[in-house]
């Protein structure tokens, strides 16, 4: 039987350096999001600043239960951001979910940055740029305890790929921890059918489920333009998903796309990616009643 699928706002870009992409919920709900047959369960707003931690604190909390929660219902969320900053929510409702089942949680993480910066290495400040480092325990200590005090991934546990704009700091950070990372140029050379399988592949042996944090950036800027911080030469989106029908999608338990911002990308191609991201995972949840 196919899991319902359940879209979760997370309407926030205060993490962000660029604003616009908080608006990504509401464009999909409006436009796309009718022809596919599916509704938001719940959009959340972000109402403070940047650097108010207790606010953010409170924030992801409530994403974090909200996601947790359509997980007991054993739907299968899709989490639309704002900046990738909601991962830090979505996934600790998710390991805090799998954690009271005593089930391992393995995420993929597609990305043109490694978004491994903490507090003191970050030279902006941006929160967007934290959620690996925080969701492996390095952060602001409001941030890093959502849900529960344990790291909510282990670092052989995540995976990064399409990453190919980074500072030195975050890179000894993941290497140090022996984070698995998927240069852009690792993609170009075998195949992101071939990277993405094998990462797949590799997680399906250590854990018992599979999340996928999509951040738009990791595509290239030919196909998601619609983005806040653009990086050139990034995983083709078609291939991409085409690649997406090799996995096992009962493994896959959350999915969250991010950083779409709809004020960058007149052509609406990025918004696009999003809807065909989501049309795709229903596509395939659906085809498992087939079998
Ligand atoms: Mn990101």
């Amino acid at each position: 039987m196919h899991r319902k699928i359940s879209l979760i706002g997370a309407s926030i870009d205060a993490c962000a350096g660029t604003v616009g992409s908080a608006d990504t919920p509401d464009t999909i709900k409006n436009t796309t999001v009718r022809n596919l047959d599916l509704s938001f369960k719940e959009i959340f707003y972000y109402k403070s600043t940047r650097h108010d931690i207790p606010k953010l604190q409170e924030y992801f909390t409530q994403i974090a239960d909200f996601t947790k929660l359509t997980l007991q219902q054993l739907e299968l969320p899709i989490v639309i951001g704002g900046d990738h900053s909601c991962a830090i929510g979505t996934w600790s409702g998710a390991a805090d979910y799998l954690r009271l089942k005593s089930e391992s949680l393995g995420i993929i993480w597609f990305d043109a940055h490694m978004d491994s910066h903490t507090p003191q290495s970050s030279l902006s400040g941006n929160i967007h740029g934290m959620p690996i480092a925080t969701l492996l325990g390095y952060g602001y200590n409001e941030l890093i305890n959502i849900l529960n005090n344990n790291p909510k991934i282990k670092p052989e546990h995540i995976i990064l790929i399409g990453i190919r704009s980074f500072e030195e700091a975050e890179k000894n950070l993941l290497d140090q921890l022996g984070v698995k990372i998927y240069y852009n140029y690792d993609v170009n050379k075998y195949g992101i059918d071939h990277v993405f399988k094998e990462a797949f592949n590799t997680l399906d042996q250590l854990v018992d489920n599979i999340g996928l944090s999509i951040d738009l950036d990791g595509f290239d800027p030919k196909d998601a333009p619609g983005v806040g911080t653009k990086e050139a030469d990034g995983i083709d989106f078609n291939d991409f998903l085409v690649s997406l029908n090799d996995i096992d999608t009962q493994k896959v338990i959350v999915v969250e796309i991010t950083e779409g911002n709809a004020h960058f990308d007149p052509s609406g191609k990025t918004m696009r990616c999003i809807t065909d991201i989501i049309n795709k995972i229903k596509l395939l949840e659906c085809n498992l009643d087939a079998f």
